[in-house]
């Protein structure tokens, strides 16, 4: 890989081919940033980096962020100014199911990330964390400062990611944001497993002519953010001024109900067939809404799609690609 001497800002972004990374990347271009992703493709999609491809400020390399000196080896090439940490083991029911190899991937790769941000001299670390660390937690709004409280292994290893960079944001001087993301939503949200984002699983079911399944009575409420909302929250804090570990929710502060989307779909598609309703999930949390100040006041982002907007978006892209693939 050559070594970079243009003096426009560089980022690493792991993970780059997933659904929250490919969104980060095309807004990281979009400002003239030059940008390089390392991905596995173990669920992350090349596809996804279409666009991105075509851009000369752009490169892509396949490789496992585990693997600490092939690591190393691409970061003294790049020299990035940031990096942000997305790969991840993405599903809650497979660290249940393999609790090893979600330590390795989500809590391991940090680590990982961490040496080779110390090694190459990067001073700031973007991390994907999750509302997962809070468990069921009834003090709505959620705060950063709630009582972290994970219910999987998932929740645990970001829990753990965050203390392992809160330490070295102490010890070696670096700047971390932990982007604590809510209920993500909007175009290449993979909606092939039972545990796909909810938002995903509807659209793919309305647009196949297929009933949308609730479990539980529907009245479970989230704070669902567009995914162009989080990937501007990524991109703005690769700029962040604030020293030291920084935990901010990435949220809305709206809360919305399962039935409240229902409607608002139905509105796309009134011939759709009824909703079949099925009992509740075991463990599932019934509300979840994260409070969005420390966001604004640390980073000065506010979301700013509404759910009807970002809904709409969503559609016109999902039959835009299956008009595509037909
Ligand atoms: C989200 C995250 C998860 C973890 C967790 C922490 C996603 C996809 N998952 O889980 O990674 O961070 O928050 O709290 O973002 N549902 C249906 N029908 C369906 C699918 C889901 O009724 O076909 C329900 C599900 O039972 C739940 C709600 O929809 O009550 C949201 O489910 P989800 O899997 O999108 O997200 P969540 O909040 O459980």
């Amino acid at each position: 890989m050559p070594k970079k001497t243009s003096s426009s800002r560089r980022v690493l972004v792991t993970g780059g081919a997933g659904f929250i990374g490919s969104h980060t990347v095309d807004q990281l271009l979009a400002e003239n940033v030059d940008v390089l992703v390392v991905d596995n493709l173990a669920t992350g999609r090349i596809e996804n980096l279409d666009a991105a491809c075509t851009s000369p400020s752009f490169r892509f390399e396949q490789i496992d962020v585990t693997h600490s000196g092939t690591l190393s080896r691409i970061l003294e090439a790049f020299q990035p100014h940031a990096i942000i940490h997305l790969a991840a083991l993405v599903s809650v029911q497979e660290s249940i199911e393999n609790p090893a190899l979600n330590f390795k991937r989500n809590v391991l790769a940090t680590q990982t990330i961490i040496d080779a941000a110390q090694r190459g001299m990067v001073e700031n670390i973007v991390f994907a964390s999750s509302a997962a660390i809070y468990g069921d937690n009834p003090e709505l709004p959620l705060q950063e400062s709630a009582k972290k409280q994970p219910l999987s292994p998932y929740g645990g290893a970001k829990l753990a990611s965050e203390a392992l960079l809160l330490a070295a944001a102490n010890t070696y001087k670096l700047k971390v944001t932990a982007n604590r993301y809510f209920n993500v939503y909007g175009p290449r949200q993979d909606p092939k497993s039972p545990y796909s984002g909810v938002m995903s699983i509807f659209l793919d079911r309305f647009a196949q002519g297929v009933a949308p399944i609730v479990f539980g009575d529907g009245q479970q409420t989230r704070d669902f953010i567009n995914v162009q909302d989080v990937a501007r929250m990524n991109v703005l804090a690769t700029k962040s001024n604030q020293s030291g570990f920084n935990a901010v929710n990435v949220c809305t502060g709206k809360s919305t109900s399962l039935l409240d989307i229902l409607d608002e779909l139905r509105l796309h598609f009134p011939d759709a067939p009824e909703t079949v309703f099925k009992e509740a999930r075991t463990g599932d949390i019934i509300h979840s809404l994260g409070c969005p100040n420390s966001a604004r006041e640390l980073l000065d982002f506010t979301a700013s799609i509404s759910l009807r907007e970002g809904l709409a978006q969503y559609l016109q892209s999902t039959t835009r690609s299956s008009a595509l693939l037909r």
